[in-house]
């Protein structure tokens, strides 16, 4: 097994042509995510919790992701003067959503916000926001983790991937649309999913 691994260790080292950053990462190590999580916390940081505890942890992971947040509810948290709010499952609520198996949740979105899932069929965590124009996702630690929309407004919002090739200073001149969700519409898995970057409310 060690052989193994220390085969597939060479061969990525190899194939990337620079040792340096893969020799810091020690086989076995936990993979980290783009929110800069162990392998454990993204992993619930993207499902209903299933209990008050898990929840707890939710809230904490996502004030770490995304720092400025102020708790407004127990599976709440929200940005500015409640330009974002992100929302997670209620324990009790979302027994029947923790299976990747069960029906379908509801497209829940209040009139005059669009929504954004976690899961696909409408599965919290789901973060929404309201205002017009370009919104970094970012922001609210909600980047390449949308799975499902809905549209709850009047006016077509577009999901946008951030390209720039590695180099920062390419800011977004290369970004492109990915999907989009007319006004009163939903999407109940979005393609590519765990892509969108920012947003764009006509
Ligand atoms: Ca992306």
């Amino acid at each position: 097994m060690a052989g193994l691994l220390a085969g597939v260790v060479t061969v990525v080292v190899a194939a990337t042509g620079t040792g340096q950053a893969m020799a810091t990462s020690a086989p076995g190590q936990e993979p980290v995510s783009s929110h800069g999580l162990d392998a454990a916390d993204e992993a619930l940081l993207h499902r209903p919790a299933r209990s008050d505890e898990e929840l707890r942890r939710q809230i904490a992971l996502q004030l770490k992701i995304a720092p400025g947040g102020r708790q407004t509810a127990r599976n709440e948290v929200t940005y500015g003067d409640g330009t974002f709010v992100v929302t997670y499952a209620l324990p009790q609520q979302d027994a029947s959503t923790v299976s990747p198996l069960s029906a379908a949740a509801v497209a829940d979105c209040p009139s005059g916000w669009f929504c954004f899932y976690d899961g696909d069929n409408y599965v919290y965590p789901r973060g929404k926001l309201s205002d017009r124009g370009w919104q970094d996702l970012a922001t609210y630690g909600w980047s390449d983790r949308i799975n499902s929309v809905h549209n709850n407004t009047n006016t077509l919002v577009q999901f946008i991937q951030h390209l720039d090739y590695g180099d920062p200073a390419n800011g977004h001149s290369y970004d492109y649309n990915i999907f989009g969700v007319s006004a009163g519409s939903q999407i109940s898995h979005v393609s590519p999913s765990n892509a969108a970057d920012h947003v764009y409310r006509y």
